[in-house]
């Protein structure tokens, strides 16, 4: 591990996410958990009105709006942390970033709106650019790769020169290999173990663990698979292991163990010897 990577907070104010569906759905609370959450260490905060969870549903512009609008709107100038706005809808990028958000964390990396490319570049905003196979209704019917390492490096690769072609700056381009979009759980093992292979892009390297399906899969202990309230142990041995692999950015729901774990491995890392 070098340097002990920056924390990107979750706040999803939806109904129906994964982890926390429905807890930030009232404006208020999910402000002071965002609050909370930047006392807690994280330098960014994503906030997200569509679950991308495998089989949601799509959501009209005028809800996603309708939920992260008064959030982003309630934290802007009152955090020094970075505003991030997990949204595919560039209708909705735009709204936030006009309103004080300055990341636009797009899983579809800028392809599912036909004007994502143009906006992101007239916005001037910090892009993630993020890999995922299929989208959020089908991806994790049997997805197959040859290599998942190669296929999501040639795809970021690929979409990195896009998005600079179309007027991005590289140096505002960040790139997620998309863990659980689309992937099995060797998958998912396999471009955690690649991370190191990812650096070769040249842009800040984001990985999000946090909670996924895969570490409950790792995790079953008996009969039961710990659900994603119950994941703790295992994100943070999974964001260990991303920081050793070189992310720069990690994306969590749980910043305050994480930080702390983060902070102990660096410290250790500092006295470590060869044998
Ligand atoms: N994961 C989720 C959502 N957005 N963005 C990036 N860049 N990378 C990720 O790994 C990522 C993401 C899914 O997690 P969550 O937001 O907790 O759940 P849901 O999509 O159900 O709201």
């Amino acid at each position: 591990m070098s340097a002990i990577p920056l924390l990107m907070g979750v706040i999803n104010v939806t109904p129906d996410s994964f982890s926390d569906g429905g807890t930030f759905l009232d404006p208020g609370r999910a402000i002071d958990h965002a609050l909370r959450l930047v006392e807690d260490g994280a330098a960014i905060l994503d906030i997200g009105g569509e679950s991308t969870r495998p089989g949601a549903d799509d959501v009209p512009v005028e809800t996603e709006l309708a939920r992260v609008l008064p959030v982003v709107r309630g934290l802007a100038g009152r955090t020094a942390a970075a505003i991030s706005i997990d949204t595919r809808k560039p209708e909705v990028a735009r709204v936030c970033i006009g309103e004080g958000a300055s990341i636009w964390n797009d899983v579809s990396a800028l392809q599912f709106g036909a004007e994502s490319l143009a906006l992101a570049a007239r916005l001037g905003c910090r892009v993630v650019l993020m890999h995922a196979k299929g989208g959020p209704r089908t991806m994790q019917e049997n997805p197959r790769y040859e290599d998942v390492c190669v296929e999501a490096l040639a795809f970021l690769e690929s979409r990195l020169e896009t998005a600079v072609r179309a007027g991005i700056a590289r140096e505002r381009l960040i790139v997620d290999p998309g863990i659980g979009f689309g992937k099995t759980l060797e998958h998912n093992l396999e471009l955690l173990g690649g991370l190191p292979r990812f650096a070769g892009l040249g842009v800040p390297l984001l990985v999000g663990v946090s909670r996924k399906r895969f570490i409950g899969m790792i995790g079953r202990y008996g009969d039961e698979e710990p659900g994603p309230g119950d994941r703790l142990g295992g994100s943070i041995a999974a964001a260990l292991a991303a920081a050793a692999g070189g992310a720069s950015l990690l994306r969590v729901h749980d910043v305050s163990a994480t930080r702390q774990a983060l902070a102990v491995a660096a410290a250790i890392q500092k006295y470590r010897t060869r044998p």
